[in-house]
């Protein structure tokens, strides 16, 4: 629990912060999104990457004090991108604790009041494995976040066992291919296989599809001929400051 307390004390005094990985439009050829990634700077200086400390704020409820944060830090950001002239979205990772939180949607309302934002903009990404498991409340959490007028995400598609006629139950209007099926893209038919089909079903429901992971040029051009319509990666960008990604979207009115 001392990682935890002081957890609570860096997102107090400013140590927690977010990075933006930018997500590349393949039909209109630029940046349309950023997805926010949240940041600790330990008391040393040394950054705690989050696969260290989200499954424990996980199981001690702390996770929802970090997606409020990233929620209200996003929403400002946007607006300020916004004054800037560009026209972006952006994606935020929530936890399957956060929608078994009864006080949650109530909360994500009051933000997109207080920083003014309008919430079709937003999108909220919840891991595959967070819907398989999902009780009446998650769905529940999830509907009544779609009418606030956000879109969800299904992120690390593929990784968790659930079908796609599954998942067409669920509100959602995105799904992110995860990037250990794009890893070995170019150099594998059987991925290829995968990935196409993913893309024709997803496509058949009406949901918007991304690519995680594209590292080279080969790999983004076989997923524009397979009709993915965004890709995101380290070929486009690693995540990085609002600042940063504000230069990069420099021609991207
Ligand atoms: O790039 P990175 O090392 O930040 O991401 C590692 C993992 O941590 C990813 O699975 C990512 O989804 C997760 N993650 C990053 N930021 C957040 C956050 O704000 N909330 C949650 N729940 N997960 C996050
Ligand atoms: O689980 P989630 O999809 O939220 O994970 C995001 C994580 O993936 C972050 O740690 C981010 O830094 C990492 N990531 C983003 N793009 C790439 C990429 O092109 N290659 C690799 N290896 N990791 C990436
Ligand atoms: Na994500
Ligand atoms: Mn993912």
């Amino acid at each position: 629990l001392g990682l935890m307390s002081e957890l609570r004390s860096a997102l107090h005094e400013g140590r927690v912060s977010l990075a933006y990985q930018p997500k590349f439009s393949l039909s209109d050829d630029r940046i349309v999104s950023v997805e926010a990634l949240v940041r600790w700077k330990g008391a040393d200086g040394q950054n705690i990457p989050p696969d260290h400390f989200i499954p424990l704020a996980e199981t001690t409820g702390m996770v929802t004090e970090v997606t409020l944060f990233a929620l209200r830090e996003t929403a400002a950001q946007l607006v300020t991108w916004q004054q800037f002239g560009h026209a972006l979205h952006a994606s935020v990772n929530i936890s399957p604790v956060d929608l078994a939180e009864s006080e949650f949607v109530s909360n994500v309302e009051a933000i997109l009041e207080e920083e003014r934002l309008d919430s079709s903009v937003l999108t909220l990404e919840i891991t595959e494995s967070a819907f398989i498991r999902s009780p009446a409340q998650t769905i529940a959490s999830l509907k009544r976040l779609r009418e606030l007028g956000l879109r969800l995400s299904i992120d690390d598609y593929g990784t968790g066992l659930s079908t796609l006629s599954y998942l067409q139950q669920m509100p959602v209007q995105e799904l992110k291919i995860d990037r250990c099926f794009i890893e070995g893209l170019s150099k594998m038919s059987s991925d290829q296989v995968l990935v196409r089909s993913t893309i024709e079903m997803a496509h058949e429901l009406g949901l918007t599809v991304v690519a995680e992971g594209v590292e080279d040029k080969e790999t983004l051009e076989l997923l524009r001929r397979l009709g993915c319509d965004q890709v995101q990666g380290y070929l486009i960008g690693r995540p990085m400051t609002a600042g940063e990604i504000m230069k990069i979207c420099g021609a991207c009115r």
